[in-house]
């Protein structure tokens, strides 16, 4: 099928007003009735043409009358219907097959078929796989859910909305009703039947509803859902004082499903959820899930403005919800922890995720032009790097400004299906602002490339710093043009203190740090009354997601990893100057950067005034992922080696001494509490005794075993394991199997033994992988499984994935395979893992291009797949 393209929207020529949905729930097939009420629009003339994918029709009349077999067509997954008129009733039956579905879209099992329960996952085009609808978000209707099940095997029945009466039926069966107010695309829809538990608590909204929050899970890991739900009410509380936004139905569920294809979904009322993204408990789950549980469940309740209250007009438009919920969900997630720390973590993953994505040939626009399957755009351009524009609108247009933009858009735009263009018309209306030049940024792919060069005159006392832009062009894109970057700065004196600014004529008042602009190619900002050469802080808080290249001397990035009083600035000026480090140990010439960066380093360890997580961050050089970035020819098992040199050095410039001290006395305080300091504790301890590892494994080996068994939580004792794995520590084995032992039952804390092991580094590691899905828990079909296993593999361990001989390519084109027949979503992200094969030394070049061109000329695979294959030869 030809590709879908943006220039070619066009408005719905037939809409649906209200749908009525009554299902008839079985585990092997379930039958769904669908009334659509439909709307033409007078100035279009198309026929009626509906969605449907793998439905199996039983029955269908339109306006009350049984259509003949010759007033209606189905073919290539859509249904053509005649006679249909503005105010027609369309009547369809279709029967389902959800135990067979292992694609987890559409409707299908979670669990076994005799213990699991049914659910529903449809953004982005899984309505389609329920009923006949137009399936496109701009169609918006009311709903009006009917479930019938039997009792017994389906205790609880849920939908989107508010309840709407319930009660028994014959032979052991019930049902219940769900009407939802609000009208929704198909892709909000959502159901839910089974055997769950839930707990339960009173919400009363800042505009004084009364609301129910419910979550749902099976009755084993019930006990762990009320973390989730503390997290919930404060993300409820904080829509409602950062953006005035109220929860708007009576109920709100929550669920937990251990089959899932992505992290969680945002249906109205009736929120769904990754197991691991919801379930948290001390003996299971680390810091960093907890964490995360924090931030999905945010994420998806603020999708309930961002997103469903106001729509997209079309999935081009997908970064409209999405970038600006990833925005938001930063913003609470930095109020409720630590700002600095939540934007090292999100810099971090912009630069692992979606940097080498914009450098590669899958790189697309934040808002594509074209796509085949639109599963494969749920990216982290569309997400990260789409909420880094929403946070330079923001930072434009100041806390006020934006509120008052965000006001003016959910006002303009509620119950409506939206473009990015709105909303940047209305954050812009509402300041009296053009920020039209910013939709440059939504339009063209490639990160821009940002030049600075300072000069100082001594005579004149004023600095003067030139900045230009650059923007390489990508597979998708031969031409780019310079967008708007705002530029946070501050300038230091040699003495590491922040200088007052004097802007050209309109600074009176002296700020330290202050936003340039540049909307050119290139422009210079002269500041005045500068009495010393100035060192440059640019590019403060990360204000724009770009790629810096400053010709800052060694010294210049020491000074500001000793002084800069912004921990995010402090972090980069350390992984710049370790990254010059880097450089001078790969040209075999170390000089003034490394040791500024170790000396640095080994002054704030122990000078001990930094925060403990910060510290811990400090410590930590960037990925090899980052570092691959900059190489014209990759080898992966160099760049890991020569990381592992740099970060010997660190530790021995600390000295083992020091390393043990401070582990032991980091040790003492050993605890499972969750506050800010005994996460950062845990952190800077798991730091330590891996720095200590690599000098001194005599020492530190068996301090992790003691670790590993007195670990009074997760975090503890997963470090403890991957420090005693990755060192091939004499105790690794029996740890190992202790874990796998204790954790026999429980799937999340098994998914992080697949993991740990499989990101071992090194040629081994595609032995241990293949040893591991021997492992009876090891299965395909479920998505977890195959992230914790295959997923970390191919993607956080590149020198065991990129092994020299190819085996780890051919290893995972064997498995893409296999898994597009069951899960096409799953297999075309795994694929991804491929992304940059073409900047490979020449023979892993080689041997992933066979690879990659032999699955390419397989038949029958997924369109999801086929996409991402095609895509990545380019
Ligand atoms: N909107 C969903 C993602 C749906 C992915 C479809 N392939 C989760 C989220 O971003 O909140
Ligand atoms: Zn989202």
């Amino acid at each position: 099928a030809a590709p879908t393209r943006l220039d070619a929207y066009r408005a719905p020529a037939w809409r649906v007003e209200t749908v009525e949905l009554a299902f008839d729930l079985a585990i092997d097939t379930t039958e769904v009735t669908a009334r659509l009420r439909l709307r033409c629009d007078p100035t279009q003339t198309q026929p009626l043409r509906l969605d449907g994918e793998n439905l199996e029709l039983l029955s269908i009349a339109l306006d009350g009358t049984a259509l003949a077999a010759d007033a209606y067509r189905y073919a290539n997954n859509v249904l053509e219907i005649d006679g249909a008129r503005d105010g027609s009733v369309l009547e369809t039956r279709v029967r389902l097959r959800p135990a067979a579905n292992t694609a987890l879209e559409g409707l299908y099992l979670s669990g076994s078929a005799e213990a699991g329960f049914l659910l529903t996952q449809c953004e982005a085009e899984g309505f389609r796989h329920i009923t006949f609808f137009p399936d496109r978000p701009d169609v918006q209707a009311l709903y009006t859910v009917t479930l019938r099940a039997d009792r017994d095997r389906f205790p609880v029945l849920l939908a989107g909305g508010n309840p709407d009466g319930a009660g028994e039926l014959d032979d052991g069966r019930h049902w219940a009703r769900f009407v939802d107010p609000h009208p929704k695309p198909g892709y909000l829809f959502a159901v839910v039947a089974g055997r769950l538990q839930s707990i339960e608590r009173d919400y009363l909204t800042a505009d004084g509803r009364a609301v129910t929050l419910k979550i749902w899970a099976e009755a084993d890991v019930i006990d762990r859902c009320d973390y989730a739900m503390d997290a919930l009410e404060r993300a409820m509380r904080w829509d409602e004082r950062t953006y005035g936004r109220n929860y708007d139905l009576d109920v709100f569920h929550v669920v937990a499903t251990h089959d899932f294809n992505m992290g969680a979904m945002e249906n109205k009322g009736l929120n769904i959820f990754n197991a691991k993204y919801l379930l948290a408990d001390p003996g299971s789950s680390t810091d960093d899930e907890y964490r995360h549980v924090e931030s999905v469940i945010a994420h998806e309740y603020f999708h309930n403005w961002s997103g469903n209250r106001v729509t997209c007009r079309d999935w081009f438009q997908l970064s409209l919800k999405e970038g600006l919920t990833v925005f938001r969900e930063q913003s609470f997630s930095a109020d409720m922890n630590s700002a600095p720390l939540k934007r090292i973590e999100d810099v971090s993953l912009l630069r692992r995720a979606q940097f080498p994505e914009d450098a590669g040939p899958l790189a697309h626009p934040v808002r594509p032009a074209q796509y085949s399957e639109i599963n494969n755009f749920y990216t982290a351009t569309v997400y990260e790097k789409g909420a880094e524009l929403v946070r330079m609108l923001a930072g434009r247009l100041g806390r006020e400004g934006f509120r008052r933009g965000m006001d003016l858009y959910f006002a303009r735009n509620d119950g409506k299906a939206a473009t990015l263009e709105d909303f940047l018309a209305a954050l812009g209306e509402a300041n009296h602002t053009d920020l039209g030049p910013y939709l440059a940024w939504y339009a063209q792919a490639g990160t821009p490339r940002l030049q600075a060069r300072g000069e100082y005159d001594e005579a004149r006392r004023s600095y003067a710093l030139t900045l230009r832009q650059h923007t390489p062009a990508t597979a998708s894109q031969a031409q780019t043009h310079p967008l708007p970057i705002p530029v946070k700065l501050a300038l230091f004196d040699r003495d590491g203190r922040m200088m007052p600014l004097h802007m050209d004529a309109q600074t009176s008042k002296a700020a330290t740090e202050t936003v340039v602009v540049l909307d050119t190619d290139e422009s210079t900002f002269v500041f005045h009354d500068v009495p010393s050469a100035p060192v440059p802080s640019l590019l403060r808080g990360f204000s724009a997601p770009v790629i810096l290249e400053c010709d800052y001397d060694a010294a210049e990035l020491a000074l500001l990893l000793r002084h800069d009083p912004d921990g995010f600035n402090r972090w980069e000026a350390g992984q710049q100057l370790a990254t010059l480090a880097y450089a001078e140990l790969r040209d075999g010439a170390p000089g003034h950067a490394l040791d500024a960066w170790l000396g640095a380093l080994s002054d704030l360890f122990a000078r001990g005034e930094v925060e403990q997580a910060l510290l811990a961050n400090l410590l930590t050089p960037p990925t090899e992922v980052e570092w691959a970035e900059r190489e014209a020819r990759v080898d992966p098992a160099r760049i890991h080696a020569l990381r592992q040199q740099l970060q010997r050095q660190l530790a021995e410039r600390i000295g083992a001494e020091a390393l043990q001290q401070r582990y032991r006395t980091l040790a003492g305080e050993a605890s499972a509490a969750l506050d800010a300091a005994s996460q950062a504790q845990r952190r800077l301890k798991q730091r330590v005794l891996e720095l200590l590892c690599l000098i001194a494994p005599d020492v530190a080996q068996p301090l992790a075993a003691a670790q590993y068994d007195s670990a009074p939580g997760m975090t503890d004792r997963l470090g403890a394991l991957a420090v005693l794995l990755r060192s091939d520590a004499p105790q690794a084995a029996a740890a190992r199997a202790h874990y796998r032992q204790r954790h026999a039952d429980n799937a999340l804390a098994l998914d992080k033994w697949f993991t740990v092991q499989a990101q071992v580094p090194g040629e081994a590691a595609l032995d241990r992988v293949l040893m591991l899905e021997r492992d009876p828990a090891f299965t395909l079909k479920n998505p977890n499984r195959v992230q914790s296993l295959l997923g970390a593999f191919v993607r956080a361990n590149p020198s065991g994935f990129h092994r020299a001989d190819g085996a780890g390519y051919r290893f995972l084109a064997e498995r893409l395979v296999q898994l597009d027949a069951l899960n096409p979503q799953v297999a075309a992200r795994l694929a991804t893992a491929f992304n940059g094969w073409q900047r490979l030394e020449p023979g892993r070049r080689q041997a992933a291009r066979a690879v990659i061109e032999d699955v390419a000329d397989r038949d029958g695979l997924s369109r999801n797949l086929r996409e991402i294959v095609a895509n990545v030869l380019k």
